[in-house]
C-alpha cells in the first residue's frame, strides 16, 4: 500500500496521523539517531522534511540519515524545487492555492517535472492553504503571498474545495511555521465538513491540547515542527500508550 492509500485508510478508520517536520537547516545530522529514538516512542506516523529555504543543500544528506534511522514514511515538504531528492519515499506536490503568485502556483511545479518523472518518489498533489497565524511567517515572506485572514472562514473553505475540485488529493491548512495562533477549531471543522479528501493541519501547534483540538476538529494528519526543535521533551507528552 502506498503512502496516500495509507492516509486514506487511516481517514476511513478515523485513525489520527502525526507528522514530525524536520527542517534540514535546523537539524544537526549527528543528532538524528537519538532524535529518532524519541520519535519511535511517540505516536508519530510520518516524517516530513522541508523548509522555506535550503541554502546549503542539506535536504539530501538529512534525508539519507533519516532513512537510516527509521522505517516511517519520509515525505518531502519542499519550499522550492531545489529541495527535491530521490532518497525520500514521497513528495507533497504543493501548490500554494491561497496565494496569487504564479511561481508557487505552477512555476516551481513545472521546474520539478524533469526530476520527478525520472524518480521513484510517490507524488501526492496537495493544495496548500496559508492562513493568518498572527505572525508573518517564512512561508509568507518567501512565497510573497498574503495569508487568508483567519476570520474569513468561507474563503478558506472555498479555497480548499477549489483544490479538491481541481484534483488535489490532500488539503493542507497551514498557519506557518512558528505561528502564534494555530489554525482554529472552527476553520478545521468547517473545512472538514465540506471536504472529501484528507485534511492536513499544521503551524504553531506546541501543546498536546492543541494537537488534540486539531484532531477532534477534524484534522486527519497534524504536522508539528518547531515544538520539537525547541524542546525534544515534548515527545514525552506524545508517547504511545
Ligand atoms: C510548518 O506546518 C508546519 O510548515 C509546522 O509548523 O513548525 O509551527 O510546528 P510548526
Amino acid at each position: 500500500m502506498n503512502i496516500y492509500q495509507n492516509i486514506l485508510l487511516a481517514k476511513q478508520q478515523n485513525k489520527k496521523l502525526l507528522a514530525v517536520l524536520i527542517d534540514p537547516e535546523k537539524m544537526d545530522i549527528q543528532n538524528i539517531p537519538s532524535f529518532f529514538e524519541k520519535v519511535h516512542q511517540s505516536i508519530t506516523t510520518h516524517i516530513f522534511v522541508g523548509g522555506s529555504t535550503d541554502k546549503n543543500q542539506l535536504t539530501e544528506p538529512v534525508v539519507i540519515a533519516i532513512k537510516k534511522a527509521t522505517k516511517l514514511p519520509v515525505i518531502l515538504f519542499p519550499g522550492d524545487v531545489q529541495q527535491i531528492t530521490n532518497k525520500a519515499d514521497g513528495i507533497l506536490f504543493l501548490s500554494l492555492i491561497s496565494g496569487r503568485n504564479p511561481t508557487y502556483l505552477i512555476e516551481q511545479q513545472v521546474k520539478a517535472v524533469p526530476f520527478l518523472k525520472n524518480s521513484n518518489l510517490e507524488v501526492i498533489p496537495t493544495g496548500y492553504v496559508l492562513i493568518d497565524g498572527n505572525k508573518e511567517t517564512a512561508v509568507q515572506r518567501v512565497s510573497n503571498t498574503k495569508p487568508i485572514p483567519n476570520t474569513a472562514i468561507n474563503i478558506i473553505v472555498h479555497t480548499a474545495l477549489a483544490g479538491e475540485f481541481s484534483g488535489k488529493k490532500l488539503i493542507y491548512l497551514e498557519a506557518g511555521s512558528g505561528a502564534t495562533v494555530p489554525v482554529g477549531a472552527s476553520i478545521i471543522m468547517e473545512t472538514k465538513n465540506q471536504l472529501k479528501i484528507p485534511l492536513i493541519v499544521g503551524g504553531g501547534i506546541k501543546t498536546k491540547q492543541q494537537l488534540t483540538t486539531a484532531f477532534q476538529s477534524g484534522a486527519d494528519l497534524v504536522v508539528i515542527g518547531t515544538a520539537f526543535e525547541n524542546d525534544e521533551y515534548f515527545f514525552e507528552d506524545l508517547k504511545k500508550l
